[in-house]
């Protein structure tokens, strides 16, 4: 082939955010490396030949492909860090072409974003002079006439350019990953516990990338029935949907598991999870019953020595993030573990993990993981939670009364205390009113007791505001400081409202708030969360004037 110099200008507003670029699918633009794959939505196929041709074009000497451009992102997590190919090639980065759990189609997201030769999500410096170059490009490299690969078949294709050799090598999304997951957890128990006569299963891919490895690890290696995947056909579009695992967007799964009250279940199963479209968050339900998030990687911390073979010589520290609930606190205080809080987005944790100080992570987004790589992970959070399952059940798994999601939760909530929870999205609204907002909130912080004053006079008998402040971050391993994290007000018992603007979007602005209280009084766990959390709720909108700044009497998700 023959390289192409093509001039070209900057485009603007072409930032990564909290986690890569997010735009409308017709606006985008690629670069070039190693993995390219993502998560099947539109554009994806397009976007693949076209960094194709460009890594032949800078002299990239293979491109790995997963078959049909799948894999999902913690997939491409664990191929870069584990994969070596019949050559003895291994992967320094990759494309991962995916706007996670935003909708995909022609006039939905398209993103992109590129992870670094430990696995995780290139950091702020990097993102930084990304973004820095998109303001001064004048042209880019293209092997223009380098024939389109066939990524539907495995297989090695090679061509011949100025500099040699350059290969496009289509491989399996799944046996990687299939074979990391299998070193982490006792597959065997766990293909008891689906083999259990009073254990019922279901997984929800929301027709996103997790469907390429539910059947393979669910069904092939677990031995659960077909009929417990849903939705486990990857499409362009998501079906339409939005792959984004809640309460809200999760319609069929909820209903299923017998938390839609318009849709009654005679007997829902006892376990149903499902992910996002890149398969990296997750959503755990037992029968009739919500885990949030925060409560989810608590769990999981708790339980992970005894239940995880990968972890049976101990937990090297835990951490979440910022606006992730207090309920991981208790648990490494409990257990004496190194715990951290970081900001929001994953690629606070590589640091950590890298280091060897940081074990298992979490983030009120439903999203999970562990040191295995360097992404959260949805299929892991699921593999993690059957491990609790069958570990709780060990003595007993042909008897009738298995131990439930919903009884380890409960148990949880008497020894830990409980952390009540929710979080309000206000999607796309106008960015200046947002700043606004935001703007307001750390006016109100310079003086305490006027904030309190506030407070007291929306709701008597909420505790008092000790601390307000935005958060900021300190890399424990690199030193780097990240402010303006976050906007917090901490109480006196526990509790806290945490304000952010989303680094996600793609249009507008998204206000996220998040609202948390704690309870350690083991007669007072059981409450309702919205009713517990109600005079909380109704101090956080007033005192943020949120309707006023934006216009909006409800959020858009409530999750
Ligand atoms: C959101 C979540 C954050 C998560 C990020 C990427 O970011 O709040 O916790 O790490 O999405 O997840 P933001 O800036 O919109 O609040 V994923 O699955 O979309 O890559
Ligand atoms: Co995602």
């Amino acid at each position: 082939f023959k390289v192409t110099r093509v001039p070209t200008t900057p485009i603007d507003g072409q930032k990564p955010g909290t986690s890569g670029l997010r735009k409308k699918a017709y606006l985008c633009k690629t670069g070039a490396t190693l993995v390219v794959s993502g998560d099947g939505r539109y554009y994806s196929k397009d976007a693949i030949q076209i960094i194709i041709k460009m890594s032949a074009a800078n002299g990239v000497r293979r491109v790995w492909v997963g078959q049909n451009g799948l894999l999902s992102t913690p997939a491409v997590s664990a191929v870069i860090r584990e994969r070596v190919d019949a050559n003895g090639f291994k992967a320094s980065g990759a494309f991962i072409l995916t706007a996670s759990h935003n909708p995909g189609g022609p006039h939905e997201d398209f993103g992109i974003k590129y992870n670094m030769e430990n696995g995780g999500p290139a950091p702020e410096a990097i993102t930084d002079k990304i973004y820095e170059n998109t303001k001064t490009i004048k042209e880019y490299f293209i092997a223009e006439d380098l024939p389109d690969v066939d990524i539907s078949a495995i297989g090695l294709t090679s061509f011949g350019g100025p500099e040699g050799q350059f290969d496009v090598d289509v491989f399996d999304s799944a046996s990687d990953y299939v074979k990391l997951m299998k070193s982490i957890f006792d597959f065997q128990s766990i293909q008891k516990l689906l083999a259990s006569p009073n254990f019922t299963f279901c997984f929800d891919a929301l027709h996103g990338v997790a469907g390429a490895y539910a059947n393979r690890i669910f069904v092939e290696e677990l031995g659960a029935q077909e009929s417990s995947l849903l939705n486990c056909t990857p499409k362009e579009d998501f079906g339409g949907g939005h792959p984004d695992p809640n309460l809200t967007y999760a319609k069929e799964l909820v209903a299923r598991m017998g938390l839609d009250k318009s849709k009654p279940q005679k007997d829902p199963p006892e376990f149903g999870a499902a992910a996002d479209g890149d398969a990296d968050r997750n959503m755990v339900l037992g029968k009739r019953f919500f885990v949030t998030p925060s409560d989810s990687v608590a769990i999981i911390a708790a339980n992970a020595v005894q239940a995880i073979p990968y972890f049976s010589a101990g937990l090297k520290g835990v951490a979440r993030s910022m606006p992730t609930s207090a309920a991981l606190d208790v648990v490494a205080k409990h257990l004496n573990l190194k715990f951290f809080e970081v900001p929001t987005g994953w690629k606070f944790f590589g640091n950590l993990m890298d280091a060897g100080m940081c074990s298992v992570c979490g983030e009120e987004s439903f999203g999970t993981g562990s040191d295995h790589i360097r992404e959260k992970d949805g299929i892991w959070a699921v593999l993690a939670w059957l491990s609790i399952l069958t570990f709780k059940n060990k003595e007993n798994l042909d008897g009738k009364n298995l131990v439930t999601v919903e009884d380890i939760v409960r148990q949880h909530w008497a020894t830990f205390g409980r952390h009540y929870y929710t979080r309000y999205d206000y999607e796309n609204v106008d960015a200046g009113a947002a700043k606004e907002l935001m703007a307001n909130l750390v006016k109100l912080q310079s003086s305490l007791p006027e904030v309190n004053k506030i407070i007291k006079g929306i709701q008597s008998d909420v505790s008092d505001v000790v601390q307000a402040d935005e958060f900021e971050y300190k890399d424990p391993v690199d030193g780097s400081i990240s402010k303006h994290q976050g906007i917090r007000y901490l109480f006196k018992d526990g509790s806290r409202l945490v304000f952010r603007l989303s680094g996600t979007g793609s249009e507008g602005a998204t206000i996220r708030l998040y609202i948390e209280q704690y309870e350690n009084d083991s007669s007072k766990t059981g409450r309702e969360s919205s009713e517990a959390l109600a005079p909380l709720v109704d101090v956080a909108l007033n005192l943020s004037k949120m309707q006023e700044f934006t216009g909006r009497s409800a959020p858009t998700v409530i999750t």
